[in-house]
């Protein structure tokens, strides 16, 4: 992408109304821009982030054997009130009425509609396991919108649904989701701890939410410091077996590691005093299992074994695509900007061309642009009539891994400079080896 044809409005001043870096860096970047308060319009650089996040999601739901739906945002009441929760939900839920009178409601998540399309197309146990799940925005009138795409009204999040026989097949699913999301979010370069939680109004008995570590975050949290040590890493998973599903589990939460809301010092203090830590997260998901909480008020039931009906047993897992953007961006920030992580950046690596209008800086750049991206790289070359202290201030703030800086003097010596941003350190390198270095 050539920046002087492309949309990235990007704001010199501080916006006053963002109290966090990520909301800031998100308004100053020009990735977002609100439409009204906790609904956001994603612009391009920021839409390129959100599509990278729920690529890596799609990837990994998927390698887990869970299949891939699109529920619409509006639902009916009646659903609703099969399940009881229409009343129960509260003022969260933005109800509706259409021209003929009837209730809708934008969907503040899916339990009973997904309960819906299961039990009017399965009918045996034979059909089962089977995760379906979506990414699809969602809508809660929070009181307190706030932080820009971390406490939205309209957010999206994927969330999937589990059916199942047993209890015991569906803790199966809860723990292959729990394996699918360490592996999400370290793809992504988070680090995201599962902690022990209270299941709210989606109800249930078993529950672990996804934390990331962030003076900003929302929630309190109570750990043993030897829990950050762990990493999945690229190790294989077998996601249909239970004994590495389990053991995967067991690695991850047998230490302590809880919200407030489940928080037990007695047990917290038995842990030796330096490894202790009290801090703040941001819940990046949830999984939660519920048995048979939806499925027997709506009548989803398959026949068993021996032909008797069996309510299946549920759960559902979130993921918050919108909100990862930005604690992404609480996670890896300095002073100068956004530090993205390869694999979600917007573009992989920027071309400044520090003299544009020279004849030999405009050639080495275009060649340059030309031969990145046909290397499978995203590359956004900044080619405008600017300063060079204003193009560096622009890909220092909107954050891409690497920089290329392109300019008469440099190819005089037959080199260009290659930056990294995280580490600030550059290196002199001859055009043609450029691509070789990033793949
Ligand atoms: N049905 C279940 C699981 S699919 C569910 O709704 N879970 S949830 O309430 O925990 O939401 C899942 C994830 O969505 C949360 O972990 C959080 O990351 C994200 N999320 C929830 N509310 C908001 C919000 N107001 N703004 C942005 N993201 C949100």
């Amino acid at each position: 992408m050539r920046l002087s044809r492309y949309f990235l409005p990007v704001l010199k001043e501080t916006p006053a109304e963002a109290q966090i870096a990520s909301h800031r860096l998100m308004l100053r970047a020009g990735m977002i821009k609100q439409a009204s308060a906790g609904i956001y319009s994603w612009l391009p650089l920021g839409y390129r982030v959100l599509r990278n996040i729920e690529r890596i999601v799609h990837e990994e739901q998927q390698r887990a054997g869970h299949i891939p739906v699109l529920m619409p945002t509006l639902q009916s009441a009646d659903l609703w009130r099969e399940s009881g929760r229409y009343d129960a939900y509260g003022p969260e839920m933005l109800r509706i009425r259409d021209r003929h009178d009837r209730d809708m409601l934008y969907g503040p998540t899916n339990e009973e509609m997904i309960t819906d399309i299961f039990r009017s197309h399965v009918s045996s146990y034979k059909d089962l396991p089977m995760t379906l799940y979506h990414i699809q925005w969602k809508f809660r009138d929070e009181v307190r919108p706030r932080f820009g795409v971390m406490r939205g009204r309209e957010f999206l999040m994927k969330d999937g649904y589990n059916f199942d026989l047993t209890k015991e097949d569906a803790l199966h699913a809860y723990n292959r989701h729990l394996v699918s999301y360490l592996r999400t979010y370290e793809r992504m370069g988070l680090q995201a701890i599962p902690m022990r939680a209270d299941s709210g109004p989606i109800g249930g008995d078993d529950t672990h939410e996804f934390l990331v570590l962030a003076e900003t975050g929302e929630s309190e949290v109570f750990y043993d410091s030897e829990i950050t040590d762990l990493k999945f890493g690229d190790r294989e998973i077998d996601y249909d077996s239970v004994e590495q599903c389990q053991s995967v589990l067991e690695e991850f939460t047998s230490r302590y590691a809880r919200t407030d809301e489940t928080h037990d010092p007695a047990i917290f203090d038995q842990i030796p005093e330096e490894r202790r830590r009290v801090a703040r997260g941001i819940e990046v998901g949830q999984i939660f299992y519920f048995g048979t909480k939806y499925s027997e008020p709506m009548g989803a039931t398959v026949q068993g074994p021996d032909g008797k009906p069996v309510a299946v047993h549920m759960g559902s897992h979130g993921i918050g695509v919108s909100r990862l953007a930005g604690a992404l961006i609480e996670a890896n920030h300095d002073e100068k900007g956004i530090i993205w992580p390869w694999e979600v950046a917007p573009f992989h690596v920027g071309i400044v061309n520090v003299k544009q209008g020279d004849a030999t800086a405009d050639a080495a750049c275009e060649a340059l642009y030309k031969e990145l991206t046909a290397a499978g790289l995203e590359v956004l070359y900044d080619d405008r009539e600017e300063r060079a202290g204003a193009k560096f201030a622009t890909m220092d703030l909107i954050g891409l891994p690497k920089r290329i800086t392109v300019g008469p003097r440099g190819l005089e010596k037959g080199v260009v400079e290659l930056t990294d941003r995280r580490t600030g350190e550059s290196e002199e390198i001859k055009p043609e080896l450029v691509a070789a270095a990033l793949t």
